[in-house]
């Protein structure tokens, strides 16, 4: 099912002339405090952010898995689905690989099909947290970091074989997230599990293309429950500066113990060069799956306001890899990304309002009531206007989540592909 431009033009036109209305008068009141609106509708164009393969069809936990049908079963298909949500939204503009669910059989045929959808192959993932069919070793107690030199030498060379597979599309990075860790007091040497966690690290990168980067990510439980080994942004940092200049670490917003300060980590990674890559999603207790924005909105805003000060200020920090990491249960999964990433989006433009020179100068007056308010001001400014524009200018939906409804794309799916489907992933 591929959605065409006529099919979208319909649909806006409906709304246009309201749409127009809102845009008008927020212009216009954005124009008298000085904000320069063109230049931030190119911001929000510019802004893409990749799906990840695994989560497009319902997630589910491990009590059970509820499907919405239609689902990819291929890798084919999996890039279709993006090219609908970025059809739509013109924000999904790439795709993040997690092998070895999605080794592409035809790499030229893959590479052609994203090409028509104006898709790129952003990082890939390795997965070394589940034993793979006929793999000599398991990862039962660890991979990278694993007492058995055969196991973690094992998945030094899955790594590697990632990096080979990325590379035959045009991706640029490596982003290596560990399971590794204990269940139990006393179970593991952490010294050990770690240094043997950086010594093989930097067998990777020494595989690594000189324009590639590995980007690690931490995460301080789960599925350990006493200790993992990449725990916090920390133990990454400091195995980043281990392994080189190519290596950053990568922050997933649903990978904090609660109440963390994520937006000082984006600030100090950032301040040393060494934010790579970054995964949105939302949590209110310790998962990592619920869609962007729905639980914490202001809380993403200040991370927002943090990557928009780095990303001006910080030219010793690369571009970042941007992607969703959420998938579950009780959400048509096309849906819950085209509502992760419209958060995105509004929490960027939000933050993209805050006048960093008036900020500047109420901090060096100590007027603390001064910097609340113009972070609140930017915070309380309804933006979506500016979003329909951006989108709309590009091709895309005024509301992607109406258009999305109205012209049936998930029983244009069922249609196509079948009730007995069910995608691979987590
Ligand atoms: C597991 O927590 C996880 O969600 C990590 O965030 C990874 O980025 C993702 O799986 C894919 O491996
Ligand atoms: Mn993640
Ligand atoms: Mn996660």
């Amino acid at each position: 099912m591929k959605i065409e431009q006529h099919h979208i033009q319909d649909s806006n036109n409906k709304n246009l002339k309201t749409h127009q209305d809102n845009f008008d008068f927020l212009s216009n009141n954005l124009t008298k405090k000085g904000v320069n609106v063109n230049t931030l509708i190119k911001k929000l164009q510019d802004f893409q952010v990749a799906i990840p393969s695994w989560a497009l069809g319902a997630g589910g936990t491990r009590f059970g898995r509820f499907s919405f049908y239609g689902e990819p079963s291929n890798l084919e298909q999996k890039i279709q689905d993006i090219g609908i949500i970025h059809s739509l939204t013109q924000t999904a503009g790439a795709v993040s690989l997690h092998i070895p669910w999605d080794i592409p059989e035809d790499y030229n045929a893959i590479k052609e099909l994203a090409g028509s959808l104006d898709i790129k192959f952003d990082a890939v993932n390795s997965n070394t947290f589940q034993d793979q069919a006929n793999a000599k070793e398991s990862y039962k107690y660890g991979s990278l970091s694993n007492t058995s030199e055969a196991v973690r030498q094992q998945a030094i060379q899955h790594n590697l074989d990632v990096i080979n597979i990325g590379n035959k599309l045009g991706s640029k990075s490596l982003t290596v997230w560990l399971a590794d860790g204990s269940c139990f007091p006393g179970q593991n040497n952490f010294q050990t599990a770690l240094q043997n966690t950086e010594n093989s690290l930097k067998d990777i990168y020494k595989g690594l293309p000189n324009d590639w980067s590995m980007l690690i990510e931490y995460k301080p439980y789960e599925p350990n429950f006493y200790s993992t080994v990449i725990q916090d942004w920390g133990t990454s940092f400091m195995l980043a500066n281990a392994c080189g200049d190519k290596a950053y670490s990568l922050v997933d917003l649903g990978h904090h113990l609660p109440n963390s300060n994520i937006e000082q980590i984006v600030s100090i990674l950032m301040s040393k060069g060494k934010l790579g890559g970054f995964h949105f999603n939302d949590s209110k207790y310790g998962d990592d799956d619920l869609t962007v924005g729905s639980i914490k909105p202001y809380a993403l805003f200040l991370i927002f306001n943090e990557l928009v000060y780095g990303m001006k200020n910080n030219p010793q920090n690369p571009d970042l890899a941007w992607m969703i990491d959420a998938s579950h249960n009780v959400k048509d999964p096309l849906e819950d990304l085209i509502q992760s990433l419209e958060a995105i989006q509004e929490a960027y433009a939000k933050a993209l309002l805050i006048d960093q020179d008036e900020l500047k100068s109420a901090q060096l007056n100590n007027d603390v009531v001064k910097c609340q308010e113009i972070l609140q001001d930017a915070y309380r400014t309804d933006v979506r206007p500016l979003l329909e524009k951006a989108r709309i200018e590009n091709g895309g939906a005024l509301s992607p989540i109406n258009a999305y409804r109205s012209l049936d794309v998930r029983n244009g799916l069922i249609k196509e592909r079948g009730k007995n489907t069910v995608a691979t992933g987590l």
